[in-house]
């Protein structure tokens, strides 16, 4: 299963499937190439390290949402997809670019989704005084974080948490939750799912 990973910045989930691929651990799954809306990424910098292709575009320099998802499909599809990931991608997709993808596109998600859609999602759990947070892979559809829930983790709030220990505590989750799920969609490709 070849895989693509779209990121926005650090890339800190991008690493995880790189070790987690370097210790045999992805299942039948490969990381084939990574692409950035930021050309300065510092998760483009992690993909080189561990000499994976890369390839980035700004979005700031397309007049459309259409016209940088489309450009993005063309530089995509060299690498023959079979699943694209995104981690820590900051941009909607638009409709064209989900039903190109469609069934082949996934995402996580840092809340324990459906709480928490969009953006600022720990600030929001802590104000809501809840007593757990976590982070969420699921299918992209068209509806912002409304695709269906593939897998989720769980991570305590403490009393005295911040949204930086929050964060921290999710993150490091979410680095144990995606190389799982990419395995399993790995080994599931061709039965079930
Ligand atoms: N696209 C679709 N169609 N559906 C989803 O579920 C998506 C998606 C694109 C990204 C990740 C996401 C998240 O998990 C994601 C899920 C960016 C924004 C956002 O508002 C919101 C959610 C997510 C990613 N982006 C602004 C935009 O105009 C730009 C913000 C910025 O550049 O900092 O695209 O939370
Ligand atoms: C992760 O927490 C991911 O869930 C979140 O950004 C971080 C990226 O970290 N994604 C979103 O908020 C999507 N809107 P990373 O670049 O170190 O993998």
């Amino acid at each position: 299963m070849r895989v693509v990973c779209l990121l926005s910045g650090s890339g800190t989930n991008l690493g995880a499937l790189i070790e987690a691929q370097a210790h045999g651990q992805l299942g039948q799954a490969t990381l084939v190439g990574v692409f950035s809306n930021v050309p300065d990424a510092f998760g483009l910098e992690r993909a080189r390290r561990a000499n994976l292709p890369t390839k980035s575009l700004s979005h700031r320099e397309f007049p459309t949402r259409e016209a940088f998802d489309q450009a993005m499909i063309d530089a995509l599809e060299d690498w023959h997809p079979d699943l694209v990931v995104m981690a820590g991608f900051m941009r909607i997709v638009s409709p064209a670019f989900v039903a190109h993808y469609a069934g082949r596109l996934v995402n996580i998600h840092p809340s324990l989704l459906p709480k928490y859609k969009g953006l600022d999602t720990h600030r929001r759990a802590l104000e809501a005084g809840d007593q757990e947070a976590g982070a969420t892979v699921h299918w992209v559809s068209d509806a912002l974080d409304e695709g269906e829930i593939i897998d989720q983790i769980r991570v305590p709030i403490l009393p005295n948490d911040t949204v930086e220990l929050l964060q921290a505590r999710v993150l490091a989750a979410e680095h144990i939750l995606y190389p799982r799920v990419i395995r399993s969609l790995s080994q599931a490709r061709g039965q079930a799912l």
